[in-house]
This record gives structure tokens, C-alpha cells and sequence, in this order.
């Protein structure tokens, strides 16, 4: 069932779902699980799709990416607020980087399905956390996009390490990335694997 906008809203502009009223409230116009209209996500099944956007239309792509999570996290359940947290910088990291050969080490994980749908998943989205279906995290075996299986937080900075120093060992290209959040960033792994890159030289 749709539910109509409130009447105060001011209509996005675009085919996005979200709007504003005029005192900053924020309003989502859809069921959450209704199939949004996905136009440029469309043309996306792997980041290098991504990457042939023109970078205007990424806050376009962004909002079409929000919305498909949205409507995916509405059928099964699961981590929400990480992933819309981070739906922005996932759109940026894969279009900035070269991944699968940069690797994106994601902290926990939780804050992972907007990275799967982008990454050749979109069409399993709807079986996360289900028996045979998509991990609610990342995993490795689950795509060459998932360099490291978490779920346990304050992993990423020493596990991107890790791939940094193999590069560099190996004299092969290729960047490592940690995205994690404030709460992962308070335990003390983080700490040390921060010590453990500043005293390095890993390129
Ligand atoms: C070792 C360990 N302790 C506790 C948890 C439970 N846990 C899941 S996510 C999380 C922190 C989330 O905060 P943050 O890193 O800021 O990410 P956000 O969800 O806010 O994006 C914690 C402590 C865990 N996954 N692993």
C-alpha cells in the first residue's frame, strides 16, 4: 500500500521517495516495501557499471540505492540505520576506487548491503539473513568484493593493513580501505592497529 505524502511535504524534485517540509522534517513516501522505481541502479550489476555514470548523476544513483535498501530491509528485516548511514560513501568508494582489486574492509559488516547491492547481489537482496541466503555481513566467500568476513567490530584497520603490507611485500598495486564507525573505533584492536599503521611503512 502507498501512503500519500504529508501534506506539508515539498515534492522532491527527482523520482526520489524522500522529501522535506519546510522545518527540516524529513518523510519517506512509500511502504518500505514497496519495489522502488530504480532507473540508474538498474544499469548497475557491478561498481565498474558505477563508474561509467557521469559523476551529476551520483546523487541520483545514491537515492535510488537508499531507496532499493530501504525496500529490501522492509521484507527481511535486519541492520537499517548502518547501511543508511553509509549509502553516500559506498556510492563514493566504489566509484572513487578500483575495486575488486582495492580492497574495502567494512568494520563489523552490518553497515554492508548497500556495498551488496552494487556488488552483483541485487538480485539475492531479498534473502539476506534467510536460510541459503545473503550473510547479514560481509563474506568472503561469498564475493570477491567481501576481502574480509567480520561481524566482530574493530577488525577493519588491522585487517586492511594486512592487505596493504601484502601489496607492498608482493610490489602489486592496489589500495585498502577501512570504513568503520565511532563505536567500533572505541575498542582497543582499533587503537592498536592505528599504532601498528602509524609505526609502518605500508605504502
Ligand atoms: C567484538 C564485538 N563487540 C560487540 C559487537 C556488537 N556491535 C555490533 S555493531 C557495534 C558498533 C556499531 O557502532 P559503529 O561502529 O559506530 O557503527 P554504526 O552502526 O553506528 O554505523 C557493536 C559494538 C560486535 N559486533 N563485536
Amino acid at each position: 500500500m502507498r501512503r500519500s505524502a504529508p501534506q506539508n511535504a515539498t515534492k522532491a524534485t527527482r523520482a526520489s521517495p524522500f522529501s522535506f517540509d519546510s522545518i527540516g522534517g524529513y518523510h519517506y513516501d512509500r511502504a518500505m516495501t514497496d519495489r522502488p522505481s530504480t532507473p540508474l541502479l538498474d544499469t548497475v550489476d557491478v561498481p565498474a557499471d558505477l563508474r561509467k555514470l557521469k559523476p551529476e548523476d551520483l546523487r541520483q544513483f545514491a537515492d535510488e540505492l537508499r531507496a532499493e535498501m530501504i525496500s529490501a530491509v522492509g521484507t527481511t528485516g535486519g541492520h537499517l540505520g548502518s547501511g543508511l548511514g553509509v549509502v553516500e560513501l559506498t556510492t563514493a568508494l566504489h566509484y572513487v576506487f578500483d575495486t575488486p582489486r582495492d580492497k574495502i574492509v567494512w568494520d563489523v559488516g552490518h553497515q554492508c548491503y548497500p556495498h551488496k547491492i552494487v556488488t552483483g547481489r541485487r538480485d539475492r537482496i531479498r534473502t539476506l539473513r534467510t536460510g541459503g541466503g545473503l550473510s547479514g555481513f560481509t563474506k568472503r566467500s561469498e564475493s570477491e568484493y567481501d576481502p574480509f568476513g567480520a561481524a566482530h567490530s574493530s577488525t577493519s584497520i588491522s585487517a586492511a593493513l594486512g592487505f596493504a603490507i601484502a601489496n607492498k611485500l608482493k610490489d602489486q598495486p592496489g589500495r585498502a580501505i577501512a570504513v568503520i564507525g565511532d563505536g567500533s573505533m572505541s575498542a582497543g584492536m582499533a587503537y592498536e592497529a592505528m599504532n601498528n599503521a602509524g609505526a609502518r611503512d605500508a605504502g
